[in-house]
């Protein structure tokens, strides 16, 4: 996929700015496409789309499965109405102040529970990878929702590429925290970095993806880029953004949220309409641009492809 493929590039040749070239090249030569970049305010890609500063189009995404054909957010509410407390706690603070979050060259380290622990490239855990789009519901633990036309792949994929060992029951996730390109973190809201979890089993099950787009385009800063979860059955808050490490473990992670306060969230944390918010109802919610409410669904209308990894577990105490 890479116009010039990693290989071929001798180690020592490698600079921060090749690293960088090469990132744009994976998403502009992912199809072989020849693509406008954006040079400032607004230019046009590939596919007609706008591309706000910073973005690439991506060309040639594949539609994947589960998606739903409800109406889909319009691309500024997916951009415009965020929670990322790291640069801010009001809905429209990620999208004022993400911009200064510096996203290439980016690593992940991988370490713990692995055959195969490495600070990997970002284009390198790419390369080769087959972009889907995936239209998903994202239910916020806040009551609130949206669908969203996620470009991303089966977190799976990576995994099996790494080679957990048979101790790796969990994998947590760890979001990049840099003070000085993110006003949020001067408070103690959490207990910076950012930390998520998922037992193995959900990690590995299909309806997992990273996300390294939406609407056909790289992921603006407020989304998570350049890469971030999505498990459309659990709340929004499981789904970090702008992840930098995967450790793979055998106890449960003690998660950023789960830390600061036990009680209203979990660490499953699967939409669950019967289990209410110790301070607000979780039957229904708000799908953003609708005026009704509208009812919530168990597992977020997932139910068929994840009911059965909690066959046996009480879903009121493993909230
Ligand atoms: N690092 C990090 N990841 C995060 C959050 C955050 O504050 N920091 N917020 C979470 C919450 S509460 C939600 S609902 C989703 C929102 O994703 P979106 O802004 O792309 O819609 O991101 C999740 N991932
Ligand atoms: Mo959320």
């Amino acid at each position: 996929m890479l116009i010039r493929r990693r290989a071929e590039i001798a180690s020592s040749e490698i600079t921060d700015e090749q690293v960088y070239l090469n990132r744009r090249q994976f998403i502009r030569g992912a199809a072989g496409a020849a693509v406008g970049v954006a040079t400032g305010g607004f230019a046009l890609g590939g596919g007609g789309v706008a591309l706000a500063e910073g973005q690439d189009a991506i060309p040639n995404v594949t539609p994947g499965p589960f998606g739903t054909d409800e109406t889909q957010n319009s691309f500024d509410d997916v951009t415009s109405y965020n929670n990322y407390y790291e640069f801010g706690l009001d809905k429209r603070d990620p999208s004022r102040n993400a911009h200064t979050l510096t996203t290439e060259p980016w690593t992940i380290k991988v370490d713990g529970e692995v055959a195969k622990p490495a600070g990997y490239h970002l284009e390198d855990l790419l390369e080769g990878v087959t972009l889907e789009e995936r239209v998903y519901r994202l239910r916020c633990v806040e009551a609130w929702s949206m669908v969203v036309p996620w470009v991303g792949f089966p977190l799976s994929t990576l995994i099996n590429r790494f080679e957990p060992t048979g101790g790796a029951r969990f994998v947590e996730f760890t979001t990049v925290m840099r003070p000085s390109e993110m006003p949020g973190v001067r408070r103690p809201v959490l207990d910076w970095p950012y930390v998520e979890g998922l037992r193995m089993d959900e990690a590995m099950h299909p309806l997992t993806i990273l996300v390294v787009g939406l609407y056909g385009k790289t992921l603006l800063n407020q989304n998570g880029a350049p890469i971030r979860l999505m498990m459309p059955w659990k709340y929004g808050f499981k789904s970090a953004k702008s992840i930098v490490r995967m450790r793979f473990t055998r106890e449960q992670p003690r998660t950023a949220w789960n830390k600061s306060a036990p009680q209203e969230y979990g660490f499953y944390a699967n939409v669950n309409p019967t289990v209410n918010h110790p301070r607000w109802s979780q039957a229904s919610e708000r799908r953003i641009g609708r005026f009704f409410r509208q009812d919530t669904s168990m597992f977020n209308g997932y139910g068929d492809q994840v009911a059965s990894l909690y066959d046996g577990m009480d879903l009121r105490r493993f909230y």
